[in-house]
């Protein structure tokens, strides 16, 4: 698959590279380094992401060149981190692509294999970690900018290797960027270690609230939760891994709803319990112990739907 994708790459030249909606830093981290990758071997990507660039990325090198309406015409789109063509979002709908080979390299498990070339390795504890092999194999030479893009992708996907999937062949991925000039405690500080105020603010508004349901803790942030903490950017802030520390849940799962009415849905599992397939169910997907879904409102209709869900899944998982 690697090969395919290398030939591909090397018969473009205008290339659209894109991600998810709601990017993560893997997300981010990918598009960032393969796209000064493809600038090196010569070719002319234009990156793209529906949505902003989350504040917590913001400090990665070329982040700023990130665009939500690509202009003119492509030859070749690479996807990454992507598991339908969905998720990719407004972008790809309203770019010149239409009859353009796909590249899809991803690593959830619940990737539809939308590509002209599907790469998806499920045993990557990210995309950005594919995204390396890829610029290995294409025998661009990694530089310091590149490096950190990439490590950032794979520190955040695997929440500074701490995750089950964080194989030896992880961290030596993360050893070559490293020694391409990636700094891991400034990356780990970057995205680990520092949040705004607002964002506290808001944890403590939601877990006031929060709900133990069996061995599945919840939460909910509302539109009028983010205005009162004056918290601009969408989604949770990282609350659902907070959750899933409680020693008393099996699941944690943030219902925020969005300005528009939609309900985004996070869910994390602990080790040995699978919460992608309750996400592909309801038309989302992920990882094993990382997925999520956006549903329609009404948000008490969201919740009941996914909380069914969620117990009838630990119910067959765990037996009981
Ligand atoms: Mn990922």
């Amino acid at each position: 698959m690697i090969s395919a994708a290398a030939e591909l790459i090397r018969q473009a030249d205008r290339i659209l590279v894109i991600c998810h909606v709601a990017p993560d830093g893997d997300a981010i981290g990918s598009l960032l380094g393969l796209g000064r990758a493809l600038e090196k071997l010569g070719k002319h990507p234009v990156l793209a992401c529906a949505d902003p660039v989350p504040r917590l990325y913001r400090y990665l090198p070329g982040q700023e060149n990130i665009t939500a309406h690509p202009q003119g015409e492509f030859d070749l789109v690479i996807s990454l981190d992507c598991s339908d063509l969905q998720r990719l979002g407004a972008p790809f709908k309203e770019a010149d692509v239409a009859g353009k080979p796909i590249i899809n390299i991803d690593h959830h498990i619940t990737n539809v294999n939308f590509g002209t070339v599907n790469w998806v390795d499920t045993s990557a504890a990210a995309t950005a970690q594919m995204v390396l092999e890829l610029v290995e194999y294409l025998g661009v030479p990694l530089d310091p900018d590149m490096a950190t893009c990439l490590l950032n992708g794979i520190v955040t996907d695997t929440q500074g290797f701490r995750t089950p999937n964080t194989t030896p062949r992880v961290v030596a991925a993360a050893l070559r960027l490293m020694e391409a000039g990636a700094s891991l405690p400034y990356i780990a500080q970057q995205v680990f270690n520092r949040r705004p105020i607002s964002q506290i603010r808001l944890w403590a508004r939601a877990l006031t609230e929060m709900q133990l349901d069996g061995r599945v803790l919840w939460a909910t942030i509302t539109p009028d939760m983010r205005r009162d903490c004056q918290m601009t950017e969408d989604g949770d802030g990282g609350l659902v891994g907070f959750l899933v520390s409680a020693v008393e849940a099996d699941v944690a799962i943030v219902f925020a709803q969005q300005e528009d009415g939609t309900v985004e849905v996070s869910m994390r599992a602990v080790p040995g319990i699978d919460v992608s397939g309750v996400a592909f169910s309801l038309g989302g997907g992920g990882h094993p112990q990382a997925a999520g879904c956006k549903l329609q409102p009404p948000l008490e209709e969201a919740q009941r739907r996914v909380l069914q869900a969620v117990k009838e899944a630990l119910r067959r998982q765990t037996g009981q």
